[in-house]
């Protein structure tokens, strides 16, 4: 049996080095508890060139934990910094095998339990299609590619960022060459496809590299038995935390009510993104509860947007906005019904709409 560890777009990065490290080793930790004879690294492991330098000490300290080979291939963030043309590998990064400088292609030939496969891994190039890659006949049980790019059946959507729609990559050749695995890097989110008997898969980031990546990050795991069929599963990474998104209103006094109950739902591991909206008299008061929740939160990185929330005195310059607020603050105080209207809602949505009809002027 060979077992390997597939993962790529870590983006170790000195800026969030205690975490990326953080992930790495527990990827690690994932692949000797599988009994992984193999760790494939498919691109991107570093956020930019000078990455290599400052954390390798680190990288290859974590990396010799693991007993078995590790096969990687430098991906479009490890040229990042560099003049193009530039090979982005000079350091010596093993315990990690990798092609060398004016390679085009790296050729592995493992065998573990009767069980062979040739892994091919190529580092990552603009173009890379029919015309500059060609393959001898399949006389192993299995055929395995290590790739960096975007393979476009798998990825639907390629915009609005340029980094997707670069470095197409045409899967027909691999087919052609009867691969059992494409082991790829680029793609953020994890997705994968069998078209004929050959999977396609990206793992997906296997941490939180931008704000938006939602869902449990995990890395591939593949076992290649003697029955010539490749079985994936996925493993969830829990020092990777998860993204987590809320849109929250704020009252016109400048509180937020449901902050109580966002913050147990996420804990931290979790990087969260809160988006507060409303209708405000004071700025600053709602400033203070946010900086305060933010102060106490427990999670791993927290943010919060308040570009939708505006001020009850900016609308309330328009002589309309004036009269309809001073109307209903004193409808509010007359009150004396025992379902009382929400206020604050009938207030946001009158001023909206005469700031809306305002425009139209
Ligand atoms: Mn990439």
């Amino acid at each position: 049996m060979i077992r390997f560890l597939h993962t790529a777009d870590l983006h170790l990065s000195q800026k969030e080095k205690e975490y990326s490290l953080s992930v790495l080793r527990e990827i690690v930790f994932a692949a000797i508890e599988e009994k992984c004879t193999h760790i494939l690294i498919c691109g991107d492991l570093f956020d930019r060139n000078s990455d290599i330098a400052a954390l390798k000490k680190d990288v290859i300290e974590i990396l010799k934990e693991f007993p078995g080979k590790i096969f990687y291939i430098p991906g479009n963030h490890e040229e990042l910094g560099l003049s193009p043309g530039d090979y982005p590998i000079s350091a010596d990064l093993s315990p990690m095998s990798y092609p060398q400088k004016g390679e085009s292609v790296k050729l592995w030939l493992e065998e573990n339990d009767g069980v062979s496969a040739e892994f091919f891994g190529f580092p990552f190039r603009r173009n890379l299609d029919d015309s500059n890659i060609q393959f001898k006949p399949k006389t192993v049980l299995y055929r395995i590619a290590l790739l960096h790019g975007t393979e476009t059946k798998l990825v639907e959507y390629l915009g609005p960022s340029p980094e997707e729609a670069d470095s197409i990559l045409d899967s027909k050749p691999f087919q052609d060459a009867h691969f059992d695995y494409l082991a790829l890097g680029h793609i953020h989110s994890k997705r994968h496809e069998t078209s004929g008997s050959m999977i396609k898969a990206y793992p997906g980031s296997p941490r939180i590299v931008s704000m938006g990546e939602s869902g449990p990050r995990s890395v591939n795991i593949i076992s290649l038995g003697k029955n010539g069929t490749p079985v994936l599963k996925h493993r969830v990474l829990s020092s990777a935390g998860e993204y987590k998104e809320f849109s929250l209103s704020a009252t016109l006094t400048g509180e937020v009510p449901d902050l109580v109950s966002v913050s147990s739902q996420f804990s931290k591991t979790d990087t969260v993104k809160i988006n507060v909206s409303g209708i405000v008299e004071d700025e600053h008061i709602v400033s203070e509860i946010l900086n305060r929740f933010c102060e106490t939160a427990i999670c791993r990185k927290i943010e919060i947007k308040k570009s939708d929330l505006k001020t009850s005195s900016a609308l309330i310059d328009n002589p309309v906005a004036k009269l309809f607020y001073e109307k209903l603050k004193e409808k509010q105080s007359n009150w004396s019904g025992a379902d009382a209207p929400d206020w604050n809602q009938i207030l946001v949505l009158g001023l909206e709409q005469i700031e809306k009809n305002a425009g139209k002027k």
